[in-house]
């Protein structure tokens, strides 16, 4: 029993007695419980939708016949929050009661009419602009609904919550410290008087977990470690004698879904820490990239399923999981399905997450010193981005998923950042599909050594798309009932952390573009029906609702770092009876890995983080005459490295904020680096004779 019920139970107990019969669950706010156990109708209460993460919702005013006439009700610009180069815009809106509630990168949440688009209130979080442990990107993927008061996580790791009808914060709890490599990324989930959110940080050394608050009060009621301690259930799968389990990653990044009536909490985890090495911390790594069960009162472990054991590739299950019932063989089952980086989706049985189509062990190839796993799961199936890597020149060794590597580069695909990462993936109980974004990317892998420091970064290597490799995505219907691919387009950017969707009863696919371009696909076909350019990255996922009788579909553009789409601050909402016309195009994104710009003609000093660009060098290319001394100032807000991608053979180190470092370039030549935190970071200097 939860402590702020204690109070009412004497008062339950009298009243079970008399009325035995009618009794009802007691709930701390019926309506959104009910909401969230029902199929999405005109409101829209929760990051997934409902509780199964489906996305998939009922309205079917706008139909494939109708969409064409598509137009813009409203836009508004959130006031610069998350404008500016560190910024993403993850956050799906949500609807009550025809009010909207929307997040920004920097965890600034507003409220507005979501009939008109006009401002109600709006919450400043002011956090630190100094946080220094955010891995990919300032962003928030979204709040949660439930007792008048609208829940989030914010990057310092608080989670907070606001009265809905003010944006006033009714409490702020620290469920750990920013210092320590902890930040929230996730948008929680509100049930039962309880919010369920996970921790990210799996770049930082971190020990992964769900923390479930009281929405009351902000108490924290309970953990679910996702990292066993040393003689825990799944310890056996670490190195004997170590605390390494401690600080292995496997964070949540993602929303959990839930199931009432097998009262279980669902999430799936990220990977292993340090990332690149598996050197010290020999076995399969439980529970790093898995899938995870716990009950939804207590915690308590109730399976697990391992997508990569033993990850040495950062291939984590990033995705929320989706919740959805079919019927195999005649029997109606109860599955849940997570896309991963892998490029697979994984279909379970969501009672007891064995396999639901099958999932086969098989041998691998073998590295002795990465200490990888003898084999690894290969679900049946379709992936939905390619799984070898082209050996390219300059490179000695290229493979397939699964290829090991240790401290010379070996070319992989998919990519630690490849297949699906963040971006959620809808479920149609009509078509019986999955819509599942992909990325296509081929990565250098290597390994080299880390030391834990409290709060610092631990990869234990690297990973960097090769200097003109090229980076595109893909859009894939996946058959739930085969896991086979029923129709696919190949897209010209990177999809898998981007390319957010939903799908609707009208027989409508809708999803965004990092160009911006917003677009309604016939859900059954895969064939486009319309199109909107939004004047910003439209990489955040989508969301639909009524208000008045009236059917919106709306979506924060904003672009997105990683993949270097138009940055923004907009939120749209689309009706047949809008008005709003198409702006201009953002720029593309980068379909080639590598730095680009003009070359900067003697030029010896290069600012990281300039121009309000967090993840860029500036001049990214400079032509220097041998001998020069170059300077590298970081004049960003997070830490950054510039490191030769050739081996490490020159390096800053890492540069806090201000810090700066010099380096000598003796030898005629053309030298490449990266970032070592922010591997999509790119320069260039060419050292003339
Ligand atoms: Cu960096």
């Amino acid at each position: 029993m939860r402590c702020h019920n204690q109070r009412l139970v004497p008062v339950l107990m009298t009243l079970s007695l008399l009325f035995l019969v009618v009794m009802p669950v007691w709930a701390a706010d019926p309506e959104i419980d009910r909401l969230l156990r029902s199929p999405v109708g005109k409101d829209w209460v929760t990051n997934g939708g409902n509780l199964t993460n489906q996305r998939y919702s009922t309205l079917k005013q706008i139909d494939t016949s109708n969409v064409k006439n598509l137009k813009g009700a409203w836009m508004i610009r959130l006031k610069g929050s998350g404008l500016g180069g560190k910024y993403s815009h993850e956050a799906t809106p949500l609807v009550k009661d025809g009010i909207m509630y929307v997040i920004t990168g920097n965890d600034d949440a507003f409220a507005v009419n979501a009939k008109t688009g006009e401002f109600l209130w709006e919450y400043w979080s002011g956090i630190d602009q100094k946080i220094n442990t955010v891995c990919c990107g300032w962003i928030n993927r979204g709040v949660a609904l439930g007792e008048g008061m609208v829940f989030f996580g914010q990057l310092d790791a608080n989670v907070v919550a606001l009265d809905a009808k003010t944006g006033k914060v009714v409490w702020k709890t620290p469920i750990e410290k920013w210092e320590n490599g902890y930040t929230i990324a996730s948008a929680p989930i509100y049930y039962d008087g309880m919010i369920y959110i996970g921790i990210s940080g799996g770049e930082y050394g971190v020990r992964g977990r769900v923390t479930a608050l009281d929405a009351k009060s902000g108490q924290i009621l309970w953990r679910a470690y996702t990292l066993p301690a040393p003689g825990e259930p799944g310890s056996e799968t670490w190195p004997p004698g170590t605390d390494h389990s401690m600080r292995g990653g496997a964070t949540v990044w993602n929303t959990p879904a839930l199931d009432p009536e097998l009262g279980l909490l669902y999430f799936a985890t990220g990977n292993c820490g340090p990332d690149y090495d598996g050197a010290s911390r020999e076995g399969d790594n439980l529970f790093c990239a898995s899938i995870m069960a716990v009950n939804a009162k207590t915690g308590a472990y109730a399976w697990h399923f391992q997508q990569v054991h033993h990850d040495i590739w950062d291939y984590d299950a990033a995705s929320p999981v989706v919740l959805f019932d079919t019927v195999i063989d005649g029997q109606p089952r109860k599955g849940l399905a997570e896309a991963g980086r892998t490029g697979w989706v994984y279909i379970l049985d969501r009672t007891n997450g064995k396999p639901l189509i099958g999932i086969e062990e098989r041998s691998v190839p073998q590295e002795p010193r990465q200490k990888t796993a003898k084999t690894q799961p290969f679900p049946i199936g379709d992936a939905v981005v390619p799984q070898c890597a082209d050996l390219l020149p300059g490179y000695a060794q290229a493979g397939c998923i699964f290829e090991p590597f240790w401290e010379s580069p070996v070319l992989i695909q998919p990519s630690g950042i490849g297949g699906t990462n963040w971006s959620p993936v809808p479920y149609s109980p009509d078509t019986g599909y999955f819509y599942v974004p992909g990325t296509v990317r081929t990565s250098s892998f290597t390994r080299f050594g880390d030391k834990f420091k409290l709060g610092k970064l631990y990869v234990g290597g690297s990973q960097a798309a090769p200097i003109g490799s090229p980076m595109s995505g893909t859009f894939t219907a996946i058959d739930s009932k085969t896991n086979k691919i029923v129709w696919q387009h190949k897209q010209p950017y990177r999809t898998g952390q981007g390319g957010g969707s939903m799908v609707t009863a009208g027989g409508l696919l809708f999803r965004g573009e990092s160009d911006g371009n917003f677009l309604a696909l016939d859900a059954r076909t895969g064939d486009e029906l319309w199109r909107f350019q939004t004047g910003f990255g439209a990489d955040a996922p989508p969301m639909t609702y009524e208000v008045d009788g009236e059917q919106y579909v709306a979506i924060a553009t904003g672009g997105n770092q990683m993949i270097g789409s138009g940055n923004g601050d907009a939120v749209w909402s689309f009706s047949l009876k809008g008005q709003v016309h198409p702006l201009w195009p953002p720029p593309s994104p980068p379909t080639v890995a590598g730095p680009t710009g003009p070359i900067a003609q003697g030029v010896d000093k290069v600012e990281i983080a300039n121009n309000n660009r967090e993840y860029g060098y500036g001049p990214a290319r400079i032509r220097v005459k041998a001998g020069t001394t170059v300077t590298f100032t970081n004049v960003g807000d997070l830490n950054h490295t510039a490191t030769a991608m050739d081996n490490r053979v020159w390096d800053t180190g890492d540069l806090a904020p201000g810090g700066s470092k010099a380096i000598t370039f003796s030898e005629p030549g053309s030298y490449y680096y990266i970032c070592t935190p922010h591997p999509w970071m790119y320069g260039q200097v060419i050292v003339e004779k």
